[in-house]
């Protein structure tokens, strides 16, 4: 395909709209053609600014001619319905994260691939295309600091809306990153998991915050991870591996360190969206420049259903204290 890519968007909110002015204002290749919301004044509001259709629901934008390609943003929950109907139409599908809110509709997806013959889901695990994880990775599997022995991981969110936000959040809307992440730089899959909850955070209310999910890989490895979702100074992500012969970790997300008087200092990115901003442009190029050709790479089917599995094992782990097993079907060819 020459011309550029018609995207339709289903799912107007905060994600929506950030992938809406990227592919209008960063990318290139593509653009939005299409939206869709339940909350039709927003998807209105937002599709007078770009020019493009609006559709009262996911059939009809993914039946649409002008749409060659769909962004899934809608609630989790809603994935389900936009992602099947958008396999069975033949179109390629960047599903945010999660890719569905169930194992069995994981597996419904994968098999709706499989039928396929090919892949036409990339779902929207970021962090595998920030620049700082893919030189962590590229350091682990050079060797440099010899096999990979443990992964320890943070990620803080400065504040959570007190009203919106679960327990059981901080596992399947936040720690879902670092379980892609440890199996990204590990390349394994998680065997069980467990979850402590500790002192409390006073600000976060009836949250259980902060909590350490404590993960052990099939081959060995040990993965912490610590959710904090209220630590008020900024959104701050961390990871270090731990090899036999050293260590290697993320560096500061800032790109200034100011030192004055006595001190240094350098920014704490605000959220999500300041700290991943070139990973959201590089992840969504890549759907962009791949779709066209008919197939996409990136996060998989696979990667969506093997984090689901793990993090309800999490859940689990939460409210039991256990140790919870990960068991997973077999990873189909398609996805090796
Ligand atoms: P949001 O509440 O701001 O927006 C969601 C939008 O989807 C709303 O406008 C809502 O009306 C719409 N919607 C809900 N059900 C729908 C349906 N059936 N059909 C059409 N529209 C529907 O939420 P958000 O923060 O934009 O999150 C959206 C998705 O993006 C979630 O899956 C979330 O986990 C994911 N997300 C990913 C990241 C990341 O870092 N990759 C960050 C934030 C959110
Ligand atoms: C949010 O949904 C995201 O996906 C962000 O990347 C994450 O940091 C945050 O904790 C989630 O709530």
């Amino acid at each position: 395909m020459t011309e550029d890519l018609g995207i339709g968007v289903i799912g107007t909110g905060m994600i929506g709209q950030d992938h809406i002015r990227r592919i209008a204002d960063v990318l290139s290749g593509a653009r939005v053609t299409a939206v869709a919301d339940i909350d039709r004044t927003r998807a209105e509001e937002v599709a007078a600014k770009r020019g493009a259709k609006v559709y009262d629901d996911a059939g009809a934008l993914i039946a649409a001619p002008e749409v060659d390609a769909v962004l899934v943003c809608s609630w989790g929950p809603a994935h389900i319905e936009a992602v099947l109907p958008g396999l069975e139409a033949g179109k390629p599908l960047f599903v945010e994260k999660p890719l569905a809110v169930s194992q069995d509709d994981c597996l419904k997806i994968i098999d709706a691939e499989l039928t396929l013959g090919k892949r036409l889901i990339q779902v929207g695990y970021m962090r595998r295309y920030d620049a700082a994880y893919a030189a962590l990775k590229k350091t682990i599997d050079s060797g440099a600091i010899g096999a990979p022995l443990m992964y320890h991981a943070a990620h803080r969110n400065a504040r959570v809306p007190a009203d919106l936000y679960t327990d059981d959040m901080a596992v399947a809307d936040t720690m879902v990153h670092d379980i892609d992440v440890a199996r990204f730089l590990l390349d394994d899959e998680v065997a069980r998991i467990r979850v402590i909850a500790g002192k409390k955070n006073s600000i976060g209310g009836r949250l259980r915050d902060p909590i350490l999910g404590v993960m052990e890989m099939a081959g060995g490895a040990v993965v912490t991870v610590e959710v904090s979702v209220n630590i008020q100074y900024g959104y701050d992500i961390r990871g270090e591996v731990s090899g036999e012969t050293g260590t290697a970790e993320l560096a500061e997300a800032n790109r200034v360190v100011l030192k004055s008087g006595d001190s240094f200092c350098g920014r704490v990115p605000a959220d999500w969206r300041e700290r991943f901003i070139e990973a959201y442009d590089k992840e969504l190029q890549d759907f962009i420049n791949t779709a066209k050709g008919g197939t996409v790479s990136g996060p998989s089917a696979w990667d969506g259903y093997a984090i689901q599995v793990v993090s309800d094992a999490g859940i689990k782990a939460a409210s039991s204290g256990e140790i919870v097993a990960c068991e997973m079907v077999k990873k189909p060819a398609l996805y090796t």
